[in-house]
Parts: structure tokens; sequence; C-alpha cells
């Protein structure tokens, strides 16, 4: 009997070693811990990871910044941004604008921003906010690059998740700037509009959803418009001018007065105090420790770009959680990564020089955010 039992439990031990280590990922990722300070832990599938819900009488200074300056945002904005703007108050954040007069500026208002204390990328962001009315108010919930990792704005990319302009009143907005396509350009800004008639007089709900190549941005569950990038259309440049969203973006909550979109039909100076009102900032991020279970499928259809000279693209892999990125294979050996399925072999290599004119076999392989991998793509072949 005594021998039974102890080999019963060397058997379920062994089995239950055997099953974590299928799921353990390669790369030694591990499994989220919920942020206990979020109202709602989990979401789609997705777990809580930072949060403000805007308990206790003041802002929290371990999560925002506040901004103080007359800089006018870039955007010839009317208003002065004061700590004394931004209050909190019965579970909610408000920054409100005023009419007085401080530091030259005509208008106080007040901006936050999360950098260095709460910046993600990929994953979900959720945020409940009701923006005031009246003529003259620009209020937004949007991102910033932290690093600029290519270069200052609008080279790095912002992400406009909610933009609201009094004059407007029924109409939200959600944006993205790149090199590409920005508001200085003529190609200009990548907008969607959206028909909302209780944007000013109740909280809604903001989301955004990012990953690799793919931005979806919703309010109240309906969809505002997609932000995906598609390198059959941007033959021109590399991924990076149409998507550099694959680096840590922080948070910004701000109600500017006046500037070139908010100030199109002046300021009515009737309307204020005119405050913003936020329930919630949230942030969500997929647990691919505990959800992977597959390896992406193998990259095809590698072709060489039409117009960007030296640059290649292929047929994005899936996989059950997503691919984080792609490793490329010169002549057998690995070369380098690239965060979305296309690669440029130039202004890209600093130590690893490909020659002129000379005829290159190129493969390509997907890697899961685990650190699972695809099979190697078959041969392409490229004269540089
Ligand atoms: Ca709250
Ligand atoms: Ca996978």
């Amino acid at each position: 009997m005594k021998k039974t039992i102890i080999f019963s439990l060397i058997f379920i031990g062994s089995f239950v070693l055997a099953s974590c280590q299928s799921n353990n990922p390669p790369n030694g990722l591990e499994r989220l811990t919920p942020y206990e300070g979020c109202e709602v832990a989990q979401l789609d599938g997705y777990v809580c990871v930072w949060a403000d819900e805007f308990n206790g009488d003041a802002l929290d200074e371990t999560k925002w910044n506040i901004e103080e300056n007359g800089f006018g945002g870039g955007n010839n904005e009317l208003q002065f941004y004061r700590k004394e703007n931004i209050s909190v108050t019965d579970g909610h954040l408000l920054i409100t604008a005023r009419q007085e007069y401080f530091g030259g500026r005509n208008y106080t208002s007040g901006r936050i921003n999360s950098k260095y204390k709460g910046e993600f990328t990929y994953g979900k962001a959720v945020i409940a906010a009701q923006v005031p009315a009246g003529k003259g108010t620009w209020s937004a919930a949007w991102m910033l690059p932290t690093m600029n990792t290519y270069g200052s704005w609008p080279n790095s990319g912002e992400i406009d998740i909610m933009e609201h302009v009094g004059y407007d009143n029924n109409r939200v907005f959600a944006s993205t700037h790149t090199t590409k396509f920005n508001h200085q350009n003529t190609n200009g800004a990548l907008t969607f509009p959206k028909t909302l008639y209780e944007a000013t007089t109740q909280l809604n709900i903001y989301e955004l959803v990012w990953a690799p190549g793919e931005m979806r941005v919703t309010v109240n569950g309906e969809r505002i418009g997609e932000f995906n990038y598609t390198p059959a259309f941007n033959q021109d440049v590399p991924y990076d001018d149409v998507y550099p969203f694959d680096q840590a973006f922080h948070f910004i909550l701000n109600v500017a007065v006046g500037g070139d979109w908010g100030g199109v039909q002046g300021v009515d100076d009737s309307i204020f105090p005119a405050t913003m009102i936020v329930d919630y900032v949230r942030f969500y991020q997929i647990d691919y420790a505990e959800l992977d279970r597959e390896n992406p499928t193998t990259p095809e259809d590698i072709r060489k770009m039409t117009q960007l000279n030296q640059g290649i693209f292929w047929k994005p892999s899936t996989d059950d959680t997503g691919v984080e990125k792609y490793a490329v294979y010169v002549e057998g050996e690995f070369f380098d990564h690239t965060n979305l399925n296309q690669y440029t072999f130039i202004n890209r290599i600093p130590f690893k020089v490909l020659m002129p004119g000379k005829t290159y076999e190129i493969q390509i392989r997907a890697v899961d955010f685990t650190g699972r991998e695809s099979g190697l793509s078959e041969v392409f072949e490229l004269t540089l």
C-alpha cells in the first residue's frame, strides 16, 4: 500500500511538472498580476496593469505629472496650464479651464501626463470622460511616445484616443499622427470623427485597442476607426513612417482653450469655468505567458517594395496571441529583428553591411511575445 501511494505521488508530481513546462514561455516571460488599484481587474481577456480611479482628494503624483506652462501646446493655444486647475473629488478628476489672467495668458487650464509613471507598448487603454461644451474648448485624452525612438514629433507618432472641440459639440475624433500622415503635411493626419450627442452631458467610455500593426478606437463599444499598417499601400517608406507605434507611449489629459483647432470659431467667454470630468484611466495587457500556446505561422509571400529601394514586405504571420517581431535572415544567418512585416536594408544596419548590386538569399521567421517561433520562410532572392 505504501509503495503504491509513493508511486502515485511521484506520478502526479511529474504530470504537474510536465504540464507547467509545456506552457512555459521560452523567453521566461512571467504571468501578469492584476494591478490592485484597478476597479475592473480583467476585461475581454486582458489584465489591468495600471489605473487611476481618481479616488482620494488630490491627484496621485506617483502616476501623473502636472504640466505648468504658457507654451501654447505647439498649436497657438491661449491657456496657461496650472496645477490649480486640476482637482480630484468624489472619485473623479476635474480639469477646469477658466477665464483669468495668468502669466501673460487670458485663460488658465490643466494638463497632466503619465510620462515615466504610466507608459506602455500594446494593450488596451480605457478612459471614461465627459468633456465641456462651448466655443473655444479643445479637450483631449491622448498619448505620446516617451523616448521618441524614430525622432521628434511627428516621426515617433501621436495617438489621439479622444479629441473634442467645443464649437463642434456633438462629435468626437480619434486620430494618429506619423511621419507620412500628420496635420502639418499634405497627407493630413489619419482622423475618424464620430457623432456623439452625449459627449458633453455624460461620461463616455473611450477605448484604444493597440497591437503590432493594428489599432482600433471605440466609444461606448462602437467603433470610431482603425489605424492599421498595410505595407502594400505604403511601398514608399519604412514601416515606422506610417506605424511608429511599437514603443512606449504615455497618457496626456488636457483641456486647451482656443488654438489652431479649438479656436477656429473664436472663444466664447461666457462658457467658463469649463470642466472635463474623468472617472478613470485604465491600461490592460494580454497575459501572453498565461494564454499563449501556439507558434506563429511561417511568413509567406515575401516581395520587394515597389518604391522603397532595398525594402521588402511579406504576408503577416498569424498567432494565437499575436506576433511580436520578425527575425530577418541573410544567407541562412540571423541578420536583424523588425517589429512589423516590412524590412529595409538601409539605415538599419550599423554594423552589418551588404554590398549594393549583389544578390542575397533572404528568409523571415516570426516570433511571438512568449518567444515561440515560426519556421523559416522560403528563400527570397533580393538584389540590393
Ligand atoms: Ca473614478
Ligand atoms: Ca503564440
